[in-house]
């Protein structure tokens, strides 16, 4: 691992918890970018000849242009497990180490997958924005019945362990059965991360969908899973089921998605994740049958501390010499 020199420079790209910027500029010559807007392309060739370190987030494109014979930047401390935001064999080819955040927010981001299995199955944003309408005229019978997961079957694509917490967490507060897709292996270091013992594995993507009452997604975004949930692929889940994303939007086609609400060949949807964030395909936006969230899969203050303290810890290591814990590999 290359070493960089003593007091070496940090760039923060994104405003993050307060005892995470205090605690990386004890260590580190820091510039923060206090107007958190998301830097440019630019600004970002601008830091990467100009800074050792770049602690940057999902914001930063870091495409494959941006790594060319200036680049001063020895490390990519990224905040967030995903790193589809950075073009690896550029960042490779031109010796820039990637570090990413695993583990901390592992039970916050399956809380946000269960939330909106929640909210979509039982339709309480649909509900809340009823009352908060003035339309809501009394309880009656019938009133924004929904459907219970309880009994249900919980499809689970990546079986990771963000999917494996969803799993443990489906199965043992909303009483769902659980299947999974993974293409490999899973290998498990800690058995308090495994999955619940009665979740069986599926040997296709279409097994799963047909067999699915919901669909949960925790893989990663690489050119592999681009699109991995499309038209045909809509249309094998069938009109009384549900599709959850927490991962990264690209990984379903929206426009796709978008009519297969429209068209009623799913039931619903709950997105916390978009192909083109932070925009959003303008038809979701005035549909009821689909819950979005503004990418806060990971959001409490105890998990974003934790996760910038992790990209420090990475930091530490790579300054120092050693192995990041988190290096990411190519
Ligand atoms: C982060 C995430 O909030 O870890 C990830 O991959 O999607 C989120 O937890 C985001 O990536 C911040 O960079």
């Amino acid at each position: 691992m290359a070493r960089v020199v003593t007091r070496p420079t940090v760039v923060i790209t994104r405003r993050l918890p307060d005892e995470v910027e205090a605690a990386v500029a004890e260590r580190y010559d820091v510039r923060f970018n206090r107007t958190d807007v998301a830097l440019t392309a630019e600004q970002m060739a601008q830091v990467l000849r100009t800074t050792d370190i770049v602690l940057c987030t999902v914001t930063d494109k870091l495409r494959a242009e941006l790594f060319d014979a200036r680049v001063q930047t020895k490390l990519l401390a990224n905040f967030g497990v995903g790193v589809n935001h950075i073009d690896r064999d550029a960042a490779r080819r031109a010796g820039v180490a990637i570090t990413n955040t695993p583990d901390v927010l592992t039970d916050d981001t399956a809380d946000i997958a269960l939330a909106l299995i929640l909210m979509s199955m039982r339709r309480l944003g649909e509900g809340e924005r009823h009352l908060r309408s003035g339309a809501w005229s009394g309880w009656r019978p019938t009133h924004l019945m929904g459907r219970s997961p309880h009994g249900k079957t919980l499809g689970i694509i990546g079986y990771g362990r963000i999917g494996r917490a969803v799993a443990r967490q489906a199965a043992s507060a909303l009483g769902m059965h659980i299947v999974y897709y993974a293409p490999r292996d899973v290998v498990i270091d800690d058995p308090a991360t495994a999955g619940p013992a009665l979740a069986e594995r599926v040997d296709s993507i279409e097994t799963l969908l047909a067999r699915a009452d919901v669909v949960s997604l925790h893989c990663p975004s690489t050119p592999e899973t681009r699109h991995l949930i499309n038209a045909e692929r809509l249309a094998l889940m069938g009109p009384t089921s549900y599709l959850v994303n927490t991962a990264r939007g690209d990984i379903v086609d929206e426009y796709a998605l978008t009519a297969a609400l429209r068209e009623g060949v799913i039931a619903g949807a709950g997105l916390d994740v978009y192909e083109w964030e932070p925009t959003v395909v303008a038809e979701l936006r005035d549909m009821e049958r689909v819950v979005l969230l503004p990418h806060m899969g990971s959001g409490t203050i105890e998990t974003r501390t934790a996760m910038g303290l992790r990209a420090l810890a990475n930091i530490d290591a790579f300054v120092a010499g050693e192995r990041p814990p988190d290096l990411v590999e190519f």
